[in-house]
């Protein structure tokens, strides 16, 4: 039995991954997109559009929904009775809110029902807030103050406290529908929810995706009770165990073994974060490495063996799955910009890529602030992105420069909202969906002026997963799965062309200015 299974449940999508670790392969992947496949949750990208106050939320069935398509799509590319171990990540930060039926609805369910019908009674909040959720901004308020201000809790949890965390989403939830908090008996982040699904009972929470809480003592590795105190009453029996991410949470629920063909005893691992996930998955959870995912959200990453924080309150300390900490800068511009500007001009991602590629570096002088939704990196609410350039581009009347300026911005924001991180990188790892397209890795590699590494599968929090799984079930080190798994041979490099470097200084000051000059005048 050498297979392993890692599942990613991420904004847009869920997928999965089944390796086998003998013969060193991808067996089977398959994905299931929320939009287009779940049509009647009504969440294009992932979660309910237009709610008030900046709230941004999707549906826990939504996700139920998805991963029982993901393993019924699984079985048709695999034998899933080979699967000798499970683990899986989702989007960071959400929280799904349980009521006292839970555990008893996990221990019986019935294998003719679906999850999602199943389990909806035990939801004491309908909807989850997720990541892209910045309706906290008074609770992080209420919250620093609590605590003697943002570095306190910086110096304790990672991050000072963050509209999108858990933490201050717990708090608005207590103040603003305090009967419903209060049958609340659970709040599980979206990783450990479906963890538990998948073995049965209540799964713990890892330090990786639990970081992201602004509840844990990041060095201490447990709930920081001074935290937990000043974020909302009665909080601490609510938040599940937390634990390193070698924890084996249990074994797969009788339910999947009926309806997937998975076998009985099959260890599921604690899951984790997609980015936690994705650092293990591209064979950077060792120091030194420099990750960046382009995906819904574009983050940068990097593995640290020692605690250092953003002094500008942006950027993130997570628990590294592997051992030690894990830096991480997220943009909630990423896929939802690209994607953005593509339907502007009614284009696809073929055309998009053409037109990039037929424009010059550096869109003479030409750029965009690309911020459709309100950014936390740096944190900025603007009406609409800011074009500087010629009257028809301001217009948006220039699709080909409007795209270029759109990833050029993209790519300079990261690399100047990133310095606290690492010095200068040579070689950056790449992924996520946007890193197959060779346009855009090319404007990456030039303003980064780094070499562009990407692995043959661009699903590398799936595979983090399905590796952090063999790494704790099957016996085998961390360093065997990469050299098996992330193989170096088989990257696909991306060189930068020095000669654009001065090109990218000039645009990147200018870039500076204009993002200053917002940030100095809010709209
Ligand atoms: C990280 C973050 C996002 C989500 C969704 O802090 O908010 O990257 O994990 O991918």
């Amino acid at each position: 039995m050498s297979f392993s299974l890692g599942i990613d449940a991420s904004t847009q999508s869920c997928s999965g991954i089944v390796i086998d670790t003998k013969a060193g392969k991808v067996v089977a992947k398959c994905s299931i997109n929320y939009g287009s496949q779940l049509p009647h949750y009504d969440s294009p990208y992932g979660f309910i559009p237009n709610r008030p106050e900046g709230e941004v939320h999707a549906d826990p069935r939504l996700w139920l929904d998805a991963l029982e398509m993901l393993l019924g799509a699984l079985t048709e590319r695999c034998d899933l009775s080979r699967v000798a171990a499970i683990s899986g990540a989702a989007q960071q930060h959400g929280t799904v809110y349980l009521n006292d039926s839970w555990e008893r609805s996990l221990a019986s369910l019935n294998t003719s029902a679906a999850l999602s019908v199943q389990l909806a009674p035990c939801l004491s909040r309908p909807t989850s807030p997720i990541w892209l959720d910045t309706s906290t901004a008074t609770q992080c308020r209420e919250i620093a103050d609590a605590m003697g201000g943002d570095w306190v809790v910086c110096e304790k949890s990672g991050s000072v406290p963050t509209e999108r965390f858990a933490g201050p989403q717990i708090r608005r939830f207590s103040k603003t529908n305090t009967a419903a908090y209060q049958s609340t008996t659970r709040i599980h982040l979206i990783s450990s929810f479906l963890c538990s699904v998948l073995s049965g009972s209540d799964a713990p929470i890892d330090i990786g995706d639990g970081a992201g809480m602004n509840l844990l003592n990041i060095k201490l590795r447990q709930w920081d009770e001074k935290l937990v105190e000043a974020t909302a009453p009665d909080l601490h029996p609510k938040l599940p165990e937390v634990v390193t991410g070698e924890r084996i949470t249990g074994y797969i629920s009788d339910y999947f073994v009926k309806n997937y063909g998975l076998r009985p005893g099959t260890p599921v691992s604690v899951f984790t974060g997609d980015n936690p996930s994705s650092l293990v998955g591209m064979g950077a959870s060792a120091p030194g490495k420099v990750v960046i995912s382009l995906g819904t959200s574009d983050t940068l990453f990097s593995a640290l063996s020692d605690f250092i924080v953003d002094p500008s309150g942006c950027g993130h300390v997570f628990g590294n799955p592997a051992g030690g900490y894990l830096a991480l800068q997220c943009f909630a511009n990423g896929s939802l910009a690209r994607e953005r500007v593509k339907a502007h001009f009614g284009l696809d991602w073929v055309a998009f890529e053409r037109l990039l590629a037929r424009t010059p570096p550096g869109n003479t002088g030409q750029l965009m602030l690309p911020f459709f939704e309100p950014e936390i990196s740096p944190r900025l609410r603007l009406e609409q992105p800011i074009l500087k350039g010629t009257t028809l581009f301001e217009e948006w009347g220039a699709p080909d420069a409007a795209i270029r300026a759109c990833v050029e911005g993209q790519a300079i924001n990261m690399k100047c909202q990133t310095e606290w991180m690492l010095p200068k990188p040579d070689e950056i790892y790449l992924t996520g969906g946007a890193s197959e397209n060779e346009a855009i890795t090319q404007v990456f590699a030039n303003v980064f002026q780094a070499e562009m590494k990407r692995l043959e599968t661009a699903d590398s929090v799936a595979l983090g997963a399905a590796m952090r799984a063999a790494n704790n079930s099957l016996g085998l080190t961390l360093a065997d799965l990469e050299s098996a798994f992330c193989n170096r041979a088989n990257q696909r490099s991306t060189l930068p062309d020095t000669s654009v470097k001065a090109t990218y200084a000039e645009l990147e000051g200018a870039f500076q200015e204009q993002l200053k000059a917002c940030i100095s005048s809010p709209k």
